[in-house]
């Protein structure tokens, strides 16, 4: 089989394989799609927390995206971890040069132990700067109610959270609602001309590293084969829901999902 599409994405490295670049990649690959990436940041880190984050300089972030897009032009980006006003500026201007039109942005500002992977000028930076520049924007509430400026409990107050999105220049919006103690998952699809809620029964598990990189992936994946974003997210959050209810059950922490859910291995290989 050909690869369906070449995505880049521009992310963290996650040690423990569950989450940032790692995820990014198994999610592309087992979707069918070629990845490249930019590794703005390399974490340390196991299913009980992150251990060290060494970032990437801004300039060899932009050297990987450049370089490497000259060469092959993706079809789609999917943008994750930026730890500093530096490299989102950096990042901007290299998005420029490369001119991609798809382009999805996971606003990841803290990993599921609470470390925070942004420092605080680059959530002001993110929705001044990039929020307008890409197709989709994926916060999940923590993250919204940082940008908008918002208490979100409830299906409503999402959908509040999003429109404040798009009046700040958002084309497109995901909110995510796994973090609403709920026990249906709410996600919820804005945009200028319509609202879109995906409803999905809550896996009770704390293996769940790694959903929101897998879901932007995920998305980025189907988004970058000519789907529209509503089919991507709405196809993309079933994928997500399949890989964790097979999560292998991996670490004494929280445990990551299973990225290979949607591909079927040859038995001559096991
Ligand atoms: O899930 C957010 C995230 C993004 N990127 C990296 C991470 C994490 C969470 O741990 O490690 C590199």
């Amino acid at each position: 089989m050909k690869p369906k599409s070449k995505i880049l994405i521009i992310a963290g490295s996650d040690s423990s394989g569950g989450a940032g670049i790692q995820a990014d990649i198994k999610t592309i690959t087992s979707l069918g799609g070629y990845a490249m990436t930019a590794i703005t940041a390399v974490t340390s880190q196991n299913t009980t927390g992150v251990n060290s984050i060494m970032p990437v300089n801004y300039k060899e972030i932009s050297k990987q995206i450049e370089f490497t897009c000259r060469d092959i032009q993706p079809d789609a980006i999917k943008i994750g971890m930026l730890h500093s006003s530096k490299v989102i500026n950096s990042v901007l201007s290299s998005l420029e040069k490369i001119k991609v039109n798809k382009i999805v942005l996971d606003p990841v500002m803290v990993a599921k132990g609470g470390t925070r992977l942004i420092d605080k000028n680059s959530t002001e930076m993110l929705k001044k700067k990039m929020l307008n520049k890409v197709s989709l924007i994926t916060p999940n509430i923590p993250e919204a109610e940082i940008i908008t400026k918002t208490k979100i409990n409830s299906k409503e107050d999402m959908i509040f959270a999003a429109n404040i999105l798009l009046n700040l220049g958002a084309k497109n919006v995901l909110i995510k609602g796994g973090h609403l103690k709920k026990q249906n998952i709410i996600d919820v699809f804005v945009n200028k001309k319509e609202i879109s809620i995906f409803k999905n029964k809550k896996i009770n598990t704390k293996n769940t590293h790694g959903t929101g990189c897998t879901l932007s992936s995920a998305i980025t994946a189907y988004f970058a084969c000519g789907k529209t974003l509503k089919k991507s997210c709405e196809m993309a959050i079933k994928y997500v829901n399949e890989a964790i209810a097979s999560r292998p059950n991996y670490g004494k922490g929280h445990g990551p999902i299973n990225h290979l859910n949607s591909i079927e291995i040859k038995r001559r290989f096991l």
